[in-house]
């Protein structure tokens, strides 16, 4: 026979248990939400040894190629409004790379299957200020001319 305390510390744990859960579950929501208010939307897709954007709201797909000879990139760069606010959406097609921009203290993961958003304030800065991008995971032989850049527009 089952005695009235046994309910009672039975059902205390299930609510306990029910509330840690309903808790948790409102906690994983915000983890996704991001701070700030983006109005530049940017999916980089990292892939060996290249870095591409795509612009959703403007359906533009650039692919930059880093020429480590010149320092500079062709194909395209991550162009950003000066004074935006940038939400990335991060991934990679093939190995675990990471999107880095040192100068503006950005760093996201590339992980294939999955996508990392962040979001960052593009400065109040002159049009055609260039900032450094570059792979700080090693993803292969090729991993130290994994460049681009966020050029300012
Ligand atoms: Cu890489």
């Amino acid at each position: 026979m089952v005695n009235k305390l046994e309910v009672a510390w039975t059902l205390a744990v299930v609510a306990l248990l029910a509330g840690v859960a309903a808790y948790s579950t409102v906690l994983l929501y915000h983890v996704d939400s991001l701070p700030g208010d983006p109005t530049e939307y940017v999916d980089v897709w990292a892939h060996q040894w290249e870095w591409t954007f795509f612009y959703p709201q403007n359906g533009t797909n650039v692919s930059s190629v880093y020429d480590p000879t010149t320092n500079t990139v062709t194909g395209g760069a991550l162009w950003a409004p000066a004074g935006s606010e940038l939400q990335v959406n991060v991934t990679s097609t093939d190995v675990i790379h990471s999107f880095n921009i040192p100068q503006l203290g950005v760093r996201i993961d590339a992980i294939p299957g999955r996508i990392n958003h962040f979001a960052f304030a593009i400065p109040n800065v002159a049009v055609g200020t260039e900032y450094l991008i570059q792979c700080t995971e090693f993803c292969g032989t090729l991993h130290g001319t994994m460049r681009s850049f966020l050029v300012v527009t």
